[in-house]
């Protein structure tokens, strides 16, 4: 940190990374510029109170202050690579996003977890395995809380999500376990190719000391010669000694480590396949970090699980109706569609509402599933008309609302309406959270409508 001691530090975008960067610098006697290109990204005099002194520049990106910065701490949102920043920036200049920054200046122990789907799953899975056996951990990065704001805390452990925006920026985490869970087209509108997204995520390997790679997926495997630490695999077939999977043992689809037998998947917390997998991801990691996988055992079963992913709502009628707008991606809803069908009774229908922003992907890998698996598609959004196109039984409509009315006329008693849009929500919506709570609320008004006068 003292190396830092005059050097014109710049940090670009003001959401909660920013921010927390400002406040980190400030708690260390740190100076510092502040560039947002958007209009009013803060208010103003607020900001110029909580950091006197400090130049902010907003509305614009600021090529004067880009070019004679020596460190810009860059926001994982903001694209370094456009024209307007990188024909800026010095070939001096260090470029550090928040992880990098953190890992440079301290030795607090990091688990990290990225991959395309699940990552929230696991870190908030892990988090509260760490809490049920007494760990000071701290879980934050891509799921919420900024890395720098946790150090408050004084955690002995961090468990962090990192997306692959954030993973762009660091190069010098040691995390003392480390994974790519799962790997599927998602954010190339910005990494451009499948190639080049895939080198972002197996970035978080360099350096950690043990891999934690999926079997099923070989774009999450480590290079071993290369790579120095101990790999530990996860996948859905009967595993080697010291590697997680599944088998059958007495007619019931088990989770395994070795030969041993953990537990069966339908006592697991979290449904669907896909969770399974997230499970045993969970258990490599939380043994990498020296905790034992009974104690682990004991505590997965109280895992709540978290709202937005194939989540059941709580209605008062005989239609199930399924949260899953934090499926912003192909993957996820190939996910909780092949999981439901797995699980589904022949008669039951499956109504799929999906569509928004799908950021440049590929929809055809949906295609099979919506012709065998889905009796009716629902689109909305910017992505809508291209969806509808993939199987015959679409319609596509103006917004939730009318997805819900038509999706509730369709289905009988005992049918399932899943949300699961294998879209970004942004060209309707602030976030998936939102997107979630709207559908909520829209199913539970049609519900209330539907119910005969008391
Ligand atoms: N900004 C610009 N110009 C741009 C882009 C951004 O000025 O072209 C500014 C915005 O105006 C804003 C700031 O940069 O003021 C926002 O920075 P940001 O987009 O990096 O967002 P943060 O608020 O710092 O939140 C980020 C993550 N957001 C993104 O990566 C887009 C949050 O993940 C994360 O929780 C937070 O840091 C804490 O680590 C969100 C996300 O959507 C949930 N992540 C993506 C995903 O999960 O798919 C990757
Ligand atoms: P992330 O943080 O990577 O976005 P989440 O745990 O929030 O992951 O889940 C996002 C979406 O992906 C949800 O729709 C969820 O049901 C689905 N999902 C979770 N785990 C997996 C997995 N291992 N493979 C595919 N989809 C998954």
């Amino acid at each position: 940190l003292k190396q830092l001691t005059g050097k014109r530090i710049l940090i670009l975008g003001l959401g909660q990374t920013g921010l927390s960067c400002a406040r980190f610098l400030v708690s260390c006697g740190l100076k510092f510029a502040v560039n947002d290109s958007r209009e009013k990204a803060v208010d103003e005099t607020t900001f110029k109170r909580d950091y006197p002194g400090c130049c902010l520049v907003q509305g614009k990106w600021d090529s004067e202050q880009i070019a004679s910065a020596e460190l810009i701490l860059a926001s994982p949102g903001i694209d370094m690579a456009q024209e307007v920043i990188a024909g800026a920036v010095s070939p001096d200049c260090m470029v550090w996003g928040d992880v990098e920054f953190f890992s440079r200046i301290s030795e607090i122990p990091v688990i990290a977890v990225t991959g395309s789907n699940g990552k929230s799953t696991v870190v908030s899975l892990l988090a509260h395995l760490a809490d049920s056996l007494g760990k000071n951990a701290a879980l934050g990065g891509n799921v919420g809380v900024p890395v720098l704001d946790l150090l408050k805390q004084a955690p002995e452990l961090l468990i962090l999500e990192l997306s692959s925006f954030q993973l762009e920026t660091i190069s010098s985490m040691k995390p003392l376990a480390a994974s790519v869970l799962n790997l599927s087209d998602d954010h190339l509108e910005r990494h451009l190719t499948m190639e080049n997204y895939r080198n972002i995520k197996q970035k978080i390997y360099r350096q950690a000391g043990v891999a934690v790679i999926n079997r099923d997926d070989n774009a999450t495997w480590v290079n071993e010669e290369a790579f120095g630490g101990k790999v530990i695999s996860f996948g859905s077939d009967a595993p080697q000694e010291g590697h997680f999977g599944l088998a059958t043992i007495n007619e019931q689809l088990t989770l395994m480590y070795g030969a041993q037998a953990l537990v069966a998947v339908r006592e697991l917390p979290l449904s669907g396949a896909h969770n399974a997998l997230n499970c045993l991801a969970v258990l490599a990691l939380g043994l990498s970090a020296g905790w034992l996988l009974e104690d682990m055992l004991s505590h997965l079963g109280s895992f709540t699980g978290l709202e937005h992913r194939c989540q059941a709502l709580k209605t008062n009628d005989d239609i199930l109706w399924i949260n899953d707008s934090k499926a912003t991606n192909v993957g996820a809803t190939i996910a909780a569609i092949s999981g439901l069908a797995q699980t589904k009774n022949a008669g039951q229908q499956l109504i799929l509402i999906a569509g928004g922003d799908g950021k440049g992907a590929d929809f055809t890998p949906l295609q099979p599933l919506l012709q065998r698996d889905v009796n009716k598609l629902i689109t909305l959004g910017k992505d809508g008309d291209q969806l509808a196109a993939l199987t015959a039984n679409s319609h596509k409509v103006d917004d939730l609302k009318q997805a819900v009315e038509l999706a509730g006329k369709a289905a009988k008693p005992g049918d399932i309406v899943l949300l699961s849009p294998a879209c970004s929500s942004l060209d309707m919506f602030t976030n998936f959270a939102v997107r979630g709570q709207v559908f909520a609320d829209a199913v539970q008004a049609y519900v209330a409508q539907q119910a005969p006068e008391a």
